[in-house]
């Protein structure tokens, strides 16, 4: 029997991915494992997209709709969006291929919050789910699949699609046997579904393994291909100035007693500053931390490796090459400690709520009221999605939004009039965190929150013109509660399209 492959009823389903691909039809909807990098299939995509090439050449329309946990990889994302296979997207991406297929008009993306996907697809929004095709570290001599670096939608994929493919990856080590915790309660309709009895973040619910069913099961590929773990940026001045005054913020909500010694559980974001963030806490004297969010990037394990974080809890890890490859030799001995669970209950809004996260997420832009866009550079296009974001935003007990004050050697604002793209909106958003400093939003009126935000966050060469349209604004509008001068709330936007910079000439 195939080393990974367990049970001999899976081992009699090997097969080749050139195999299965071909057994894809025009309009087929798929949904893939994988999230930030991790855990998606290598081989099916690469084969599938050879197809479609191949039938695209004949003059044959071919195109899938694609469903993953998250952003995935060029083995799968841009070799697909690259031969124009992509009819639809959902629900996050952050492939520079795919974003231009999108922001080209090629391929329709729809930008879901990644705790909804699981029951807009029980609901039947997007009809019926073709096939499922999940990498898995292990198929169990009992039948269940050991999940490989990120769980995701696989559990939902794995039950809603007419066909399943799997893919086994020996280059996923066994030992992250017992690092999952697959919950199936979530499965019951509205009405009969009970409360996702998570108490603490390191509470365990579920199963170590996902249910298939074997009967859906087409084919079983075997593959040993690494995961796309692509390297942080280096720390800049910019992402520990950050870090630095959202850690004094954490310590003066301890002092003012509205928060625990180890703070409520910590969401960290993807990206450069949210990694950042989490290197400037092993700097601090935080002790016992504990960690409810998304992805389990480098600063998280370093977190755990020094002590400070007792457990993290994530639905995949996000890591660079050389953190995979310390997983891959010592996965085991972070049992009990690393949990990762399907998307809807990593991200899942009663659980964040009840346990009072803190938020920390990167933005694009926010304005001078506190309406955040996480998503679109100037209104239009595309950058990568809502993703999580909006999961925790809305129902942390404070959110927290970071980003360098201007982007582009200074082209670009981070803190304009009027978001050009409503993510997060100002009820949802608490403080917000540039190299420049703080504003906490916390119980303030819109008119007493844009100079906060303008003199503490945005670049200096950015607030004269701030301060004027502020100034103006509330001696124009029409209504002073968010005052506004319409004709100009995009005009930092419109000046960036026409002239490739935010500032006046
Ligand atoms: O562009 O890559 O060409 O250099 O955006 O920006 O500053 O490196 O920051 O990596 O933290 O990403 C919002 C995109 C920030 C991310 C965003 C350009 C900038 C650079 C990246 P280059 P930075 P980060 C849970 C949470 C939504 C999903 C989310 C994101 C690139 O945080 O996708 O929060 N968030 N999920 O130059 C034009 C601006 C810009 C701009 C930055 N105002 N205009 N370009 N950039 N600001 C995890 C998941 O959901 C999976």
């Amino acid at each position: 029997m195939a080393g990974r492959i367990h049970s001999e009823k899976f081992a009699s389903k090997v097969t080749d991915a050139e195999t299965v691909a071909k057994m894809v039809k025009n309009g087929d909807k798929i949904g893939v494992s994988g999230f930030t990098g991790a855990g998606y299939p290598k081989a099916f995509p690469v084969a599938l997209a050879a197809e479609i090439k191949a039938a695209h050449e004949r003059g044959e329309e071919f195109m899938v709709s694609l469903f993953t946990g998250a952003s995935t990889a060029p083995e799968l994302d841009a070799e697909l969006a690259g031969v124009d296979g992509v009819k639809y997207r959902t629900p996050y991406q952050g492939d520079p291929v795919m974003r231009n297929k999108i922001n080209d008009g090629t391929s329709f993306y729809q930008d879901i919050h990644l705790s909804h996907l699981h029951n807009q697809l029980a609901y039947g929004f997007f009809g019926k789910l073709d096939w499922a095709v999940v990498e898995v570290a292990a198929i169990t001599a009992e039948g269940e699949l050991v999940p490989s670096s990120s769980v995701g939608m696989n559990r939902t994929y794995l039950d809603l699609a007419d066909k399943i493919v799997l893919e086994v990856n020996s280059w996923q080590t066994e030992d992250l046997y017992g690092l999952h915790d697959i919950y199936y309660g979530i499965e019951e309709p509205p009405g009969k579904r009970g409360p996702v009895p998570i108490m603490n973040a390191g509470d365990i619910i579920g199963q170590k393994t996902m249910k298939v069913d074997f009967d859906k099961v087409v084919g079983v590929i075997e593959t040993d291909s690494a995961d796309r773990n692509s390297p942080f940026k280096p720390l800049d001045e910019d992402s520990m100035a950050i870090a630095g005054h959202l850690i004094d913020f954490l310590k003066g909500e301890i002092k003012a007693g509205r928060m625990p010694k180890n703070l409520f559980p910590m969401q960290s974001g993807v990206g450069n500053i949210a990694n950042a963030v989490l290197e400037g806490l092993l700097e601090s004297d935080f002790e016992h931390l504990t960690c409810y969010t998304e992805v389990i990037q480098d600063g998280m394990i370093s977190l755990l490796d020094a002590g400070k974080v007792d457990v993290a809890s994530a639905t995949s890890f996000s890591l660079s090459p050389e953190a995979a490859h310390m997983i891959n030799e010592s996965a085991a001995k972070y049992r009990g400690r690393m949990i990762l669970r399907p998307q809807d209950i990593s991200n899942n809004p009663e659980v964040i709520r009840r346990m009072g996260v803190i938020s920390c997420n990167g933005m694009i832009e926010a304005d001078i009221y506190g309406n955040v866009n996480s998503t679109h550079i100037a209104g239009t296009a595309m950058q990568n999605g809502i993703g999580g974001s909006g999961d925790f935003t809305r129902n942390a007990s404070i959110s927290c939004f970071v980003s360098p004050s201007h982007a582009k050697r200074g082209d670009i604002s981070a803190i304009v009039p009027m978001v050009s793209h409503h993510d997060h909106t100002e009820h949802d958003v608490s403080v917000i965190i540039t190299e420049c400093g703080l504003a906490d939003l916390r119980g303030l009126a819109p008119r007493q929150r844009s100079r906060l935000i303008i003199n503490n966050c945005a670049h200096p060469d950015y607030r004269p013109i701030l301060l004027d349209y502020v100034e103006r604004a509330e001696k124009e509008a029409k209504g002073l509660h968010t005052p506004h001068i319409l004709s100009e709330a995009l005009s930092f936007h419109q000046r960036f399209v026409e002239t490739g910079s935010m500032k006046k000439k």
